[in-house]
């Protein structure tokens, strides 16, 4: 019924998988409140619309397109696996299921937004003749290499020192060759994601605007490069953990908070490598052995099974001292007052995370923009630190947890991070400018304007 009276026909394309398809999401919520009169059609697969469709929603619809997995398909546990069978299904997935909806709807496609991920959106939106909207989920500086690929190889030699610092880009002189992402100067150019990014770069200089979860202050040097690059229709709209919380980023069924509230203020460490991370038992075993010696209290968010993966009797020697748990509410615990560092992979949405809450982090990224983000975050930002040789030791991680909460250089890192959560916080209100870029992206999305 809805569907009729409707007088915009919005399309979405989601990447299922990771922290993509709920921030997406998130935002097509913020543009439908905005705008009323428009019909939103959320393409994902079957099992991300499951699990991140609250309820059923008054005008946003979701589409389930096909996952790519061959019949009879049994996770083996490989997470790329998956990604990379999905991979193969694009776009026509994609394009057969939004025939579906335009015919269910009796509405032609107005806009189409999809993740940054999807190049091929700059094709059908060409095609359907609408402007086009990506959204990219992580930040600015990765954004800023994937979109800079071809140019950054032709000033990486060949098998080049790996601590060779990236002197030419602006503002990156204290990051190194070695803190890119995987597939821009080393490892394989053509690997599923390497050549899905290298062309993101290139296709989104099309995408009639390109939002993102950051704001406009943190990392203006790059947010500044990526305007010029992006025909200043780059548009930070975040950061999005300052918008309503979802329900599992508020569960707290393992009683973290309440444990919390009885630890001394700025003294309690919290560990979470991310939703799909757990580090190599000999550096699972490091830093138990750093947390166990040093005595800081700890919450551990911790993937896989702690009795099998943790060094015997870890758990119950320091039960009066650490929670472990497989899942706590990351955002409420990082604003709580106990807190005093955050031991973290890098992931965009945890940097975010523990700006708003205004706590140091120690890092140890793995994979993709991590290492980027973690060496921003040490060298740029002046908010955390690395680990020596990158890898959790004990003495490394004992050294880090002593810098983070028991010294002068602690403090002047809790200092900056401060500055930042003010920042932050001005940037969403009611005339900050990441408020300010979601009214660009709404006239956008609601008048179906191009460039
Ligand atoms: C991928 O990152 P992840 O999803 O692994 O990591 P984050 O970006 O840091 O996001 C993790 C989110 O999960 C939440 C946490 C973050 O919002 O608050 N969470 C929680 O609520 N409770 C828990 O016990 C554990 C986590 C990728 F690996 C990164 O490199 C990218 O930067 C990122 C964004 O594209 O996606």
């Amino acid at each position: 019924e809805a569907y009729r009276n409707a007088s915009k026909h919005i399309a979405v394309m989601a990447f299922p998988f990771g922290t993509h398809a709920a921030p997406l999401l998130n935002l097509v919520r913020q543009l439908s409140d905005a705008c009323p009169d428009a019909l939103f059609s959320f393409l994902s697969t079957q099992q991300s619309n499951s699990s991140t469709f609250p309820t059923k929603l008054d005008k946003v619809k979701p589409f389930n397109v096909w996952d790519g997995l061959p019949e009879g398909y049994s996770f083996r546990g490989d997470p790329h696996e998956p990604v990379e069978y999905f991979l193969k299904a694009v776009p026509g997935n994609f394009t057969e299921v939004l025939e579906q909806a335009v015919a269910e709807t009796g509405k032609p496609v107005d806009c189409l937004i999809t993740d940054a991920f999807y190049a091929f959106g700059a094709d059908i939106a060409d095609e359907l003749n609408v402007p086009w909207v990506a959204l990219w989920t992580a930040g600015p500086r990765s954004l800023f290499v994937h979109a800079n690929t071809d140019f950054i190889r032709q000033n990486v030699p060949d098998n080049g020192p790996q601590d060779k610092p990236l002197d030419f880009l602006l503002d990156f002189s204290g990051l190194r060759v070695v803190d890119l992402p995987d597939g821009i100067t080393s490892g394989d150019f053509n690997a599923t994601i390497p050549a899905l990014l290298h062309k993101m770069g290139l296709a989104l200089p099309r995408a009639t605007a390109i939002a993102a979860n950051s704001y406009e202050d943190l990392d203006n040097t790059v947010v500044n490069m990526l305007k010029s690059g992006f025909n200043n229709m780059y548009l930070n709209i975040g950061p999005f953990n300052l918008v309503p919380l979802s329900n599992a980023a508020l569960d707290d069924s393992h009683s973290c908070l309440d444990w919390l509230s009885k630890r001394e203020q700025a003294s309690t460490v919290y560990i979470s490598f991310g939703r799909v991370i757990t580090p190599p038992p000999h550096e699972l075993q490091a830093l138990c052995e750093a947390l166990e010696e040093s005595e800081f209290p700890f919450i551990w968010s911790f993937r896989g099974n702690p009795d099998k993966q943790l060094p015997p009797g870890f758990q119950e020697r320091t039960s009066s001292k650490g929670k472990i748990v497989p899942w706590a509410p990351q955002q409420k615990i990082l604003e709580h007052p106990s807190v005093g560092v955050f031991v973290s992979h890098g992931g965009w949405n945890s940097v975010l995370e523990s700006i708003v809450g205004g706590v140091p982090m120690i890092l140890r990224p793995f994979f993709g923009d991590q290492g980027l983000n973690a060496r921003t975050v040490e060298a740029v930002w002046g908010f955390g630190v690395g680990l020596e040789g990158g890898t959790l030791t004990k003495e490394g991680a004992m050294k880090a947890l002593k810098v983070a909460l028991c010294s002068e250089e602690g403090k002047k890192m809790k200092d900056r991070i401060g500055v930042q959560r003010e920042l932050a916080y001005n940037a969403v209100k009611s005339d900050g400018s990441s408020v300010e870029n979601f009214r660009t992206l709404l006239k956008i999305v609601s008048n179906g304007l191009t460039l």
